[in-house]
């Protein structure tokens, strides 16, 4: 067990803090792997119903962690295409294909892989004070952890470019205005209002909003019609699930829901 990543898990969230304070939570290795630990335990864990993911102290996390890429201690180039493969791309893939919500609490600054990491979670929360930034132009690479693709949809074209080529900070509010992220809010409320979404989603009917969450990934390359039929075929599932029951007889009985998750 790393503690470069602090799991906790209460009232059915997993929260995963990125625990690397004074390198501003940039990535090691060993923190890519507590990561995907923490991801993957989301993933087999029934009790796990929602994940929080932040950062310990003033930084959500500043990307790789570019002490372990100086290239004066000698050596050949790093082969960057096999550190993405091994070690971001995995935990990008758990996130998204996790079947329940991920809440991020941006609580400082996000650079580099830091913020496309943020861009893949389903609901983003940021401190009023955090900033985005697509760090990668500074040092001559490219974004990376899926933000060519996150950034394009989330914000189109001119915006994703301009962000990119130029690597100028975006401040929170700003990019929940422009809808990159859910919402800014005061960094004194952000844990205790990021933690009680995650705690309604993680009271909510997991299977549904899995699907849910499913659906609305699958837009973006799906034609109306494949998409009709996948609604069609989810809303099958949803429709014969448990949490379906009790949301319509709570309805009737006007009664708040008792949702198992199933
Ligand atoms: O390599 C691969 O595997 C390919 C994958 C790449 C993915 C990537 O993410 S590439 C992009 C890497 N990240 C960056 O280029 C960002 C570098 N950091 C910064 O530009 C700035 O630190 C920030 C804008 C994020 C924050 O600035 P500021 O002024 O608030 O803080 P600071 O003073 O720069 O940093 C505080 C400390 O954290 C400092 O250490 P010190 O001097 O107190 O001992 C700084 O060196 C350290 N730190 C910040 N970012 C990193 C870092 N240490 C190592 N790696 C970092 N990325």
């Amino acid at each position: 067990q790393s503690d470069t990543v602090l799991a906790t898990l209460a009232d059915g969230v997993l929260t995963l803090t990125l625990n690397r304070p004074d390198k501003l939570n940039s990535f090691n290795e060993e923190m890519h792997l507590a990561l995907r630990a923490g991801f993957q335990r989301a993933h087999d864990d029934a009790d796990v119903r929602a994940v929080l993911l932040t950062g310990a102290g003033r930084g959500f996390c500043a990307g790789q962690d570019l002490g372990n890429r100086d290239p004066r201690k000698g050596g050949p180039a790093p082969d960057l295409g096999y550190t993405l493969d091994t070690f971001y791309n995995p935990n990008l893939r758990l996130i998204r294909s996790l079947e329940k919500p991920v809440v991020c609490a941006v609580n400082g600054v996000a650079a580099g892989a830091g913020a496309n990491i943020a861009f893949a979670c389903d609901i983003v929360l940021a401190a009023k004070s955090a900033k985005f930034i697509q760090a990668f132009a500074r040092i001559g690479l490219v974004p990376d952890a899926g933000g060519t693709w996150s950034l394009t949809r989330l914000l189109g074209e001119a915006r994703a470019k301009a962000l990119a080529l130029t690597a100028e900070p975006l401040m929170a509010e700003k990019a929940a205005d422009w809808g990159l992220i859910w919402k800014a809010v005061e960094d004194a409320d952000l844990l205790a209002e990021a933690t009680a979404l995650a705690q309604s989603l993680a009271a909510g009917p997991t299977l549904g909003l899995g699907m849910t969450k499913r659906l609305i990934q699958a837009a973006g390359s799906n034609s109306l019609d494949e998409q009709l039929d996948m609604e069609r075929d989810c809303q099958q599932i949803a429709g014969r699930s448990a949490d379906y029951a009790e949301g319509v007889t709570a309805f009737l009985e006007k009664r708040k829901p008792e949702f198992k998750g199933e």
